[in-house]
Order: C-alpha cells, then structure tokens, then sequence
C-alpha cells in the first residue's frame, strides 16, 4: 500500500488500566470488587505491563510500528487529592524515554477512563470541580513528562459517558449500576460515587468538555507537543424511520464534541463499526449478519465514513487512533483491518489530512465490563504465564508498515 504519506504514524494502542495490572488506587479497582458487580472479571495483573513495557515495546517495534499510543494513569500518579507521586512520574518517564530509545514515536493519553478512588468518591466528572481537579494533574504530569512527549491525547473518547448514558451501553440496568454505586459509596464514605464508564453522562459531558480545553491549554503552555483528543466515533446509519432520531444521535454523541475539538492540533477518530437508529432507537445487526466478540456488527468500512464525519466536522488533522476487531478468528482480523486501511487510503487520495493509523490493541486485554473474554490483541497473552504470542495479524500489519515506511 504506498498510498501512505511519509511520516505516516503505524502504530498500536493500549490503556493503563487494561494492561499494566493492580491500578489499585482507581475507581474501577473498587467497583471491579464488589458483589455481584459489574466485571465479568477484576482486572488484577492485566498483562504486567507496568513492568514488561520494555519488552512490549521492543516486540512492536520488531514487527514494524513506529508509534506507541498508550495512557498514563492518574490514580498512580495521584493516589490523594493533591498528593503527587514522584515515583510514579519518574516510572512513566522511564517508559516515555524507553520508547525514544527504540525509535519509537510515543502518543501519551492523560485520561483513559479510570480516575483516582478520591474523585470518584466526589462524584467524578458529574462534579463541577472535574475540570480543575483534571487540569491540576495534567499540569504536574506535563511538567514532569512534557520535554519527552511528541503526542499528546487528553481525554480518551469524552463522548463514552454520554453514549453509554443515552443507548444504555454498559447493557446493565439502572438500577445495578445504582446498586453498585450506593456500595461504592458506604464502602469509602463518598458522597455520591460515580465513574466515567458508570455515571450520569448527561451531567459529565459539559465537565469532560471544559476539562479537555483547559487541560490542552495547559499542556500546550509546558510542551511543544500536538495536542487532541480522541473519541469513541460510531458511523450513525438511519433505518427508515430512524431518520431524526439518527440525526440526534449523531449530532449529541459525534458532532458536539467534534466541534469542541476545532483549533486541536488533531483529533483521534476511534471507531469499531456503524449503529443503524430505527425509530425507537438503535437496532442490532441485521439477521445473518457478521458479528464480533463484542455483539458489534463486522463492519470495517465505517472508519472511512467517520473519517470523513470528523474532516467535516472538527477541521483539524485526523490520526486514527483506535481501530481494532474483538475476534477469535485472527484471519477475521486480517480481513477487518484491511478493508479499514482500504477506507484509510481513499479518505488520503482524496486529501483528507489523515496523519496515522494506531490499531487497538497490541495486547489481548482487560475489555471493561467484558473482562478478559474479548481478545482485541495483535498479540496474545497467557494469563497465568503472561508470555506474549503474535498472531498471524500482528507480523501481517506489522509488514504493510515496515513497507509503508521505506518508500
Ligand atoms: C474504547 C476504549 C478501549 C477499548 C476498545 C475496545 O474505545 O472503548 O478506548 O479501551 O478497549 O475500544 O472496545
């Protein structure tokens, strides 16, 4: 595929939380604990990244990605309100500067959907205070990180509350994730518990958006960095009927952040597949159709249409900054992403300033809610022995990128 510019960014993803293991000072850890809870799993070890980074890193590198994206975590770096740990900042310098070590190009995201137990505790990002209390970290973090990061993502996929809020997509019930909230909140004495992937989305959306203003201004004032955020963009299809309700959807869970996100240096375009809206609400995946681990319909070419989506949109550089399939089959896999990158290509022969691709994940990994029952990796992990296989799809994109570069 020489349709690629150069510089192009190849690369993979991953989440704090998903893949270091034991980020016991977050929100999630608690909710992953209690009874009846949420997690199909408790993530405990992950895949032990907070201590294999280097070889990670090494093994992307060797297959022929020149890009790293993966999150720093803020319960690490502030356990207390206020507290900032100089071990833990020193840890994700280590690993930033690693990555430089190997030629490798790292994107750093600030916030990954876990947050410190304390501010959950407060109410999250439903509390008005989010947006300080979010610019604060980003300000100690980029102080101590900020001569070594090229690439910076503020918020990863700020549209998630809203869009788990509006089509109920934790597909657990209100009152369960009430439940597990009021649990949450006797166990630690906070006042109204609540987390990104749990709570009122409504009430979060306008914090989540003023803490990614505040805290790009203040990222960009101690760093030369390029500077966006990503979001969670699904290609919104009207069935017949749906035509309106599509069009609300779209314009409250894509477009209004796509629009916070004008004068960015880039956004980052995550998507998996489209959502047809009928007149009642989204509708599954036609009958027969092909279908992921994760329920989603196998529907690559959506990235090209939310590719053109953001362009429009945000007026900004685009990079893709998750794109992946939850699959069993890695030749599924394959098939997937090359119809993707197909989208990639036409979006660049017709000028859209498309500057990556970075596919979700290099690891199989801890998938939420879903626990470790989805594998989104390029590489397998053992979870007892934490030895890392790549499949077929890892050597395969890892070789369109190795080509993409030396032309
Ligand atoms: C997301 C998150 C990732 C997910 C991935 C697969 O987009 O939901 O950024 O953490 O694991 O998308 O669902």
């Amino acid at each position: 595929m020489a349709e690629f510019p150069r510089g192009f960014l190849w690369g993979t993803a991953t989440a704090a939380h998903q893949v270091e293991g034991n980020n016991y000072s977050s929100d999630l850890w608690l909710l992953e604990h209690l009874p009846q809870g949420l997690f199909a799993d408790p993530s405990a070890d992950a895949c032990d990244h907070y201590h294999r980074y280097k070889y990670d890193i090494a093994l992307l590198k060797g297959l022929g990605f020149n890009c790293y994206r993966f999150s720093i975590e803020w319960a690490r770096i502030e356990p207390e309100s206020g507290r900032f740990s100089r071990a833990a900042l020193d840890h994700y310098r280590r690993m930033i500067a690693e990555c430089h070590a190997q030629a490798i190009m790292p994107m750093v995201t600030f916030h990954h959907f876990t947050a410190p137990l304390w501010f959950a505790m407060e109410g999250g990002w439903e509390n008005i205070r989010s947006v300080d209390w979010f610019a604060r970290y980003c300000e100690q973090a980029i102080k101590a990180l900020g001569d070594l990061i090229p690439f910076a993502c503020t918020i990863n996929e700020a549209n998630i509350p809203l869009m788990m809020t509006l089509m109920r997509a934790t597909g657990k019930p209100n009152d369960v994730i009430a439940r597990n909230h009021q649990l949450a909140a006797q166990r630690t004495g906070g006042q109204r518990f609540s987390t990104f992937l749990t709570g009122d989305g409504q009430a979060a959306t306008p914090h989540l958006i003023a803490a990614h203003r505040k805290s790009y201004d203040v990222i960009k004032a101690h760093t030369i960095a390029k500077v966006g955020m990503t979001l969670a963009l699904n290609e919104f299809q009207a069935a017949p009927g749906g035509e309106t309700l599509c069009a609300m959807a779209r314009s409250q869970i894509n477009t209004q952040f796509l629009e916070a996100a004008r004068g960015d240096d880039f956004v980052g375009v995550q998507t998996y597949t489209r959502v047809q809206i009928g007149e009642s609400g989204p509708l599954p995946p036609e009958h027969g159709a092909e279908r992921t681990q994760m329920d989603y319909e196998f529907y690559p070419e959506a990235l090209e249409a939310t590719l053109r989506e953001a362009a429009r949109d945000a007026q900004t550089r685009l990079i893709v900054t998750e794109n992946g399939i939850g699959c069993a089959d890695d030749q599924r896999r394959i098939a997937y992403t090359e119809r993707a990158l197909k989208g990639v290509t036409r979006c660049l022969a017709d000028g859209l300033p498309v500057d990556g691709y970075i596919h979700w994940s290099l690891l199989d990994n801890f998938e939420w809610l879903e626990g470790y029952g989805p594998t989104f990796g390029l590489v397998a992990v053992d979870r007892v022995t934490q030895a890392r296989t790549p499949k077929p799809s890892a050597y395969w994109l890892g070789a369109i990128a190795r080509a993409a570069q030396s032309h």
